[in-house]
């Protein structure tokens, strides 16, 4: 087949040549002409309509778009039109995640200012989303380094402030001598060493800011109502983990000083053999004794270097060293050595642990390194006295629920559940301990000791201590000029004009706190911005938050599973909490989109150089058969290579779509009612396909099926249907069916059939969506066999709606069956359902 390329004139049934497609001449004129119309401006007050908000995450302004970018907005906007062809008022706002460490970084290597790197990029990320036809609300926009937002995010720490949600502390942060404190991501390798120059990592102790997400551990974990990702609500789960146990005081000889554990088995507290501190436990210096101490000290020292993983590790050796203090156990009184050792780890729990070498694999570990006692407490039912006494060579850690206790005084006998319960008591009795949950969830550390972010509004008085800035006085406003030495400090430090200043309660000298906020509070509350951006009384409009809130489909990465996407969650609850918001849970439905590959199946990176620019694609291609590409390759939560035989088949399809949209008919278009019948029964079987692929976001199989639709018409192109009602209904069914995933071909299309045809007609992007026709959908005609005596006579071919007497009538006139029955009259006639027809004859 001769295929159509962009530059190619093609000969028509009639005659008469179609200009070829050439997307660089209609998309970026239909994207102006959107813009002027304001067609996808959302009138938020419009409540005659059912709301649909879909939001997408909003990119980090990094420089250029990638092809990833396309892929989570392209089918989002996709579906944006699809709800907005139901009737639905759509809000699909976009905005720029604008604060963050790289624009701190470009600063410090090219010298430029981060608002001036960071704005540069936020434009011309702006052209590229234009350029994907993409029907965001732009007059929604919002950029988190303006002052008129990230004002908000002060006032929402100030209210979380007054409702004690966040608090200062000091704690350990990763600290490098030459560069200053460091993020995360910024400490490298096993041995923990600073991304830029390479020294060991030290821990400092800084005083931090913190807010309380740990209140909201429990209802984090709970998702009802919510159509999220399996994957996503198993993440978080685990993230906040829980577990029930019992937090146990010990008293230590010769000081008042008492070591708090948590236990997730009180049950075998008669088996505990030593407890063991983490390094970073305060009580540390409080209890070594001096001969102890340079050793602990050299122990405490090597261990803070090391990982987290590589201490909490169940394999390997443990390694510890005693205190020289002893704790007393307070159910027998048992003197028990307290031991630092790193494999308890300073975050989790109290930082200590009861060791009950028999019952936990790395407890037992350890006691045999150190040679410390292993006292079985729990065995299972009806194991004899002699099995119980023999020495363990693993650790029993299993509890079967009818597991007994075992050595363990007046408990002995009962069984583990009932034992939990009776020590427990035991110990609140005596006030030396109680049932407690514990979660794994930490408090989130919002300080960052960097420039580019929200500064945190408080200042510090000599005589009045912390002091909130009133509300009044926000925005506390990045100064612009400040010093990149490149010290590694923080710059706004060095800025004297911004760190003094006064007291707003006593009038003072005082200084301003210069750490700035984590950019994920920033992206805590975005959304609920988007609906009111311009807004300076309030972060929020109530009656537009009620109106729109929660968020009908969220869509975007799942790297955001226990970071974004769970301190979203926690801002609502506390917006809520505060009364500014209606809803506890910001995002109804959430979709992650699959990861794009290079075409090598690898993962896109500059240095492997598979890397695909979605600039040179829309010059190649045109943005239609991008979007259409990215939307075919795959189901859309897995993704896949990319290919480029796969974007040129869909460069050929658009072809194709074309130049079947501008056939013009021939002189007298006539069909007969058989072809008329198929024709619309693809029209519309595809329709109610495409619909529900659609709804289910299964953007692969629509696409297949809008292929598969201009096939059929393909082949009768040159035939008389062509300008018939079915043929003009079936085009316009493609176009519309098409204007979600290709807007452009599709507005272009449209309108060029209005004009060939005489009509006006308004954009197809406000067009409703086709209505299903059942009945053209369904077989019209069914073929029904015919036996005489069960032996096959002839088959007949009825209207599939004819009632049972007129097919019976017919059957017994056809010319077959009279010749077959030579004159007899039929006993009885059988309908086997609409299968098979019967006549019995003797
Ligand atoms: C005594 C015991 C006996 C324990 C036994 C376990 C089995 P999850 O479920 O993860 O919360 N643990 C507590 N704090 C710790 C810390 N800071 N570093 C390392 N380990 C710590 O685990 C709770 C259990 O992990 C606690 O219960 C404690 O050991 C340990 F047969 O206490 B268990
Ligand atoms: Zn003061």
């Amino acid at each position: 087949m001769d295929e159509p390329t962009e530059t190619h004139i093609t000969g028509t049934a009639s005659g008469a040549a179609i200009e070829a497609y050439n997307p660089r001449a209609i998309e970026p004129a239909w994207q102006a002409r959107w813009a002027a119309a304001r067609l996808y401006d959302t009138d938020l007050a419009d409540e005659t309509r059912p709301k649909f908000y879909l939001l997408t995450m909003y990119p980090y302004p990094s420089g250029n778009l990638h092809i990833g970018h396309w892929y989570v907005a392209t089918p989002t906007d996709a579906l944006a039109r699809f709800h907005r062809m139901h009737g639905e008022n759509v809000f699909l706002p976009i905005g720029f995640d604008a604060f963050g460490l790289p624009a701190e970084n470009a600063a410090i290597k090219n010298q430029i200012h981060p608002r001036d790197w960071t704005m540069a990029n936020i434009a011309n990320m702006r052209r590229q989303l234009r350029s994907m036809g993409a029907s965001f609300a732009w007059d929604h926009e919002v950029v988190t380094c303006e002052p008129d937002y990230y004002k908000w995010s002060q006032w929402f720490f100030l209210a979380m402030l007054k409702n004690n949600l966040a608090y200062r502390a000091t704690s350990p942060v990763d600290w490098c001598p030459a560069d200053g404190t460091l993020a995360r991501e910024q400490v490298e390798g096993a041995d923990r060493h600073c991304w830029r120059c390479g020294s060991p990592v030290q821990k400092r102790d800084l005083p931090q800011w913190y807010l309380r997400i740990t209140d909201y551990a429990d209802e984090l974990r709970d998702f009802a109502g919510l159509d999220w990702p399996e994957p996503i609500k198993i993440m978080q789960t685990n993230w906040i983990g829980r577990s029930e146990g019992a937090q146990v005081s010990f008293a230590t000889e010769g000081s008042d000083v008492q070591i708090e554990v948590f236990t997730t088995r009180p049950d075998t507290l008669y088996g505990v053999s030593y407890l063991a501190l983490a390094p970073e436990h305060p009580a540390l210096s409080q209890i070594t004794t001096s001969a102890q101490s340079a050793a602990v000290a050299a122990y405490v020292a090597a261990a803070v270097a090391k990982t987290e993983i590589a201490r909490s590790s169940t394999s390997g050796a443990k390694t510890g060293v005693p205190t020289g203090a002893y704790a007393i156990n307070p159910v027998n009184d048992e003197r028990l050595p307290v031991w630092v050792a790193d494999y308890v780890l300073g975050g989790v729990g109290t930082g200590a642990i009861m060791a009950v070498p028999a019952h936990d694999e790395r407890d037992f570990e350890f006691a045999r390194t150190f040679n410390l006692p292993i006292t079985r407490v729990v065995a299972p039912a009806g194991m004899s006295e002699a099995a119980v006494a023999t020495p363990l060579t693993q650790a029993y850690v299993s509890h079967a629920q009818d597991d007994i206790l075992v050595n363990s005084g007046p408990h002995s006998g009962a069984s583990v559940v009932q034992g939990t319960a009776d020590i427990v008591a035991d110990l609140a009795a005596r006030g030396c301990g109680h049932a407690a949950i514990n979660y794994r969830l930490r408090d989130w550390l919002i300080s960052r000791q960097r420039y580019w972010g929200t500064p945190i509004p408080v200042v510090y008085c000599a005589a009045c201590g912390i002091v909130p800035v009133p509300a009044d006085q926000l925005p506390v406003r990045l100064p612009e000029s400040v010093n990149y030495a490149g010290s590694g400090d923080n710059p706004l430090k060095s800025d004297l004009d911004f760190v003094n200043t006064t007291c707003p309660q006593c009038g003072g000298p005082a200084e301003r706190e210069t750490d700035t906020m984590d950019t994920f509070v920033d992206s805590s509350w975005y959304w609920f911005r988007y609906l009111d951006p311009q807004n300076g009384e309030a972060a929020i409009d109530p009656a537009l938050a009620s109106a729109w809130s929660p968020v009908d489909q969220y869509t975007g990465g799942a790297e955001h599973a226990v970071m974004h996407l769970l301190y979203a969650r926690f801002f609502t609850k506390v917006l809520a909490d505060l009364g500014l918001v209606k809803n506890r849970e910001p995002f109804t439905r959430l979709f992650n989109q699959g990861q794009i590959l290079g075409a090598d199946k690898q993962r896109m990176s500059k240095s492997r150089g598979n890397v695909e620019d979605p600039d040179a694609l829309v010059v190649a291609y045109g943005a239609d058969a991008v979007r259409l590409f990215l939307m075919f390759m795959g189901p859309w939560d897995q993704g896949g290579p990319w290919s480029s035989d796969g974007i040129n088949g869909m460069r050929r399809f658009l072809n194709r779509v074309w130049e079947l949209a501008l056939a013009p008919s021939v002189d007298a278009p006539v069909s007969s009612s058989a072809e008329v019948t198929i024709l619309r029964r693809h029209t519309h079987k595809t329709l109610a396909a495409v619909s529900e692929d659609y709804a289910k976001l299964h953007f692969n199989t629509m696409v297949a099926h809008l292929m598969e639709l201009s096939n059929e018409l393909w082949k009768v192109r040159e035939s008389e249907i062509v300008g018939t009602p079915a043929w003009n209904e079936a085009i316009d069914t493609l176009l519309l069916m098409l204007a979600p995933a290709a807007p452009h071909i599709a507005e272009e299309l449209w309108s060029r059939r209005a004009q060939m045809a005489g009509e006006t007609r308004d954009s197809i992007h406000v067009a409703a969506w086709p209505e299903i026709d059942i009945s053209a959908m369904t077989e019209q005609t069914r073929e029904i066999p015919v036996q005489i005596n069960g032996k096959l006579r002839d088959k007949i071919t009825v209207p599939a709606d004819m009632g049972q007497p007129e097919r019976e009538a017919l059957t017994l006139s056809r010319p077959k069956i009279l010749e077959a029955l030579a004159g007899r009259s039929p006993t009885k006639v059988i309908h086997i359902g609409e299968r098979i027809i019967n006549i019995v004859v003797s």
